[in-house]
């Protein structure tokens, strides 16, 4: 339809589709190459946002400074496209690399895919909320995200409606902000979540909540925990009528990109202008890789469902649609999929090499004294094995060097040796450094 292709050519500039295009595919790729690093004995767990990129790039559009995130571990396509995460710090986090300027979020102390801009500096002052896209951190029971949505909505409300609140400060732009909430289809069945919507409709606050419908919630169905399998049908009751406060609610198809965009926007502007909670529910989401490394969803998915699962990829159907308007030829797309994978795999790779490289110091330390351990010690045989063992162990982890010291102080402890409180020492001083350091800043 000429129409509808001339407005969407002028509403959205075509190189900004297509940087949102090439945003989807890094963060593809990014999923795919995850997925492999943990099966290679590389990190010991992923979970990833593969199949839920193109509704987080409309969500992404719609959010601006000042805004708040408070979401859940499918979200790494928003924070690429905000510019809060890297393709890099994602893979520090995978591998849990305990630096901070790594890994920003949280210092490796957090499983991946949960994400967090910092909030205070490095002294834990507070920055200037206002201008930054603050994304709180995650926590991993599901459905934990959303509690602290209602009372940072709420506190937008309070700004706004005390005019003594409305000198300068540093958290809200005299209310004006919006609370971008995010949760899986699954999670919506836990009573935090319906009691939150409740709350977010008596108290009429400026929040934008996004469903992120797959129609699973690990191997289960959405029959076994949604009635009717369709959350936002049992939420009409909540719809707000031109007499009676509620929620505005919105449903999309998760591959339908101008609806996406749409639906995000005027949903943000509601919630903005007139302080009325919105929910978005974001439905026909797949999973290509199925739920994390802890399962395959061959097992459990019927063949149609994969086959409705593949046609159904939000990237494809938006692959489909930019190529169907005109607005890229196939090639075109082709090389920003193949630059994408190149992208992604270098991010990996030099993440990888930092993630080892800093360790390598506390390593070649290790190995250091547990050289002078040989050489003091009586039990030569049994410390000549522990070396040996931590010499070939495949990817030696910050763990495996503690661990291994703490055996061959096990097997000296009654030994009257100068190592031995060398070997305390070091030990203390990585678990300090590794478990409390950062903690203060990484708040
Ligand atoms: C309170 C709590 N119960 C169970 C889990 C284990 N768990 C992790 S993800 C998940 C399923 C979530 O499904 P859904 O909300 O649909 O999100 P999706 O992963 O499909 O995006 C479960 C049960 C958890 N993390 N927290
Ligand atoms: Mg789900």
């Amino acid at each position: 339809m000429n129409s509808t292709k001339a407005i969407q050519k002028t509403k959205f500039a075509i190189e900004d589709m297509l940087q949102d295009y090439r945003i989807c595919c890094e963060s593809r790729a990014a999923s795919l190459l995850g997925r492999k690093e943990v099966f290679m004995g590389k990190a010991k767990f992923g979970i990833f946002g593969d199949g839920k990129e193109l509704p987080q790039i409309a969500m992404a559009k719609a959010f601006r400074k000042g805004d708040i995130r408070s979401g859940y571990y499918r979200d790494q396509t928003f924070m690429f496209a905000l510019g809060e995460l890297t393709l890099e710090q994602f893979f520090a986090q995978l591998y849990a690399h305990t630096d901070v300027e790594a890994e920003p979020a949280s210092a490796g102390r957090l499983m991946n895919g949960h994400f967090a801009t910092r909030a205070l500096d490095n002294k834990g002052h507070w920055k200037d909320l206002l201008h930054l896209n603050y994304a709180i951190s995650d926590v991993s029971p599901t459905a934990g995200q959303i509690p602290r949505i209602v009372g940072l909505g709420y506190a937008s409300k309070l700004y706004r409606n005390n005019p003594q609140l409305h000198r300068q400060n540093q958290f809200s732009d005299k209310g004006n902000e919006v609370v971008f909430g995010t949760i899986g289809n699954a999670a919506t069945s836990e009573g935090m979540f319906l009691e939150a919507i409740n709350a977010m409709g008596v108290l009429q606050i400026p929040v934008v909540m996004a469903i992120w419908d797959d129609d699973y919630g690990i191997s289960v169905p959405k029959e076994f925990h949604t009635t009717k399998g369709d959350i936002s049908k049992i939420l009409q009751g909540y719809q707000r009528t031109e007499t009676e406060e509620g929620l505005e609610l919105f449903k999309v198809k998760g591959w339908d990109f101008v609806a996406l965009r749409n639906a995000f926007q005027e949903a943000t502007d509601i919630s903005r202008k007139y302080h009325v909670p919105t929910l978005i529910h974001v439905t026909d989401l797949t999973q290509p890789q199925g739920h994390s490394t802890s399962g395959s969803h061959e097992r459990y998915k019927s063949l149609e469902r994969l086959q409705w699962e593949k046609e159904h990829d939000c990237i494809l159907k938006f692959r489909e649609w930019l190529i169907e308007e005109d607005f890229a030829s196939s090639s075109e797309l082709e090389e920003i999929e193949i630059d994408a994978r190149v992208t992604a795999k270098a991010a990996k790779n030099a993440a990888w090499k930092a993630f080892n490289a800093s360790m390598k110091p506390e390593f070649d330390s290790a190995m250091a004294i547990l050289d002078k351990a040989i050489l003091q010690s009586s039990h030569k045989n049994i410390l000549s094995d522990l070396r040996k063992e931590l010499a070939t162990t495949l990817n030696p982890l910050r763990s495996d060097v503690v661990k291994c010291l703490r055996k061959a102080l096990r097997h000296m402890r009654n030994e009257r040796i100068l190592v031995k409180t060398e070997a305390v020492a070091w030990i203390k001083k990585i678990t300090l450094r590794t478990y409390i350091v950062n903690l203060p800043s990484a708040l």
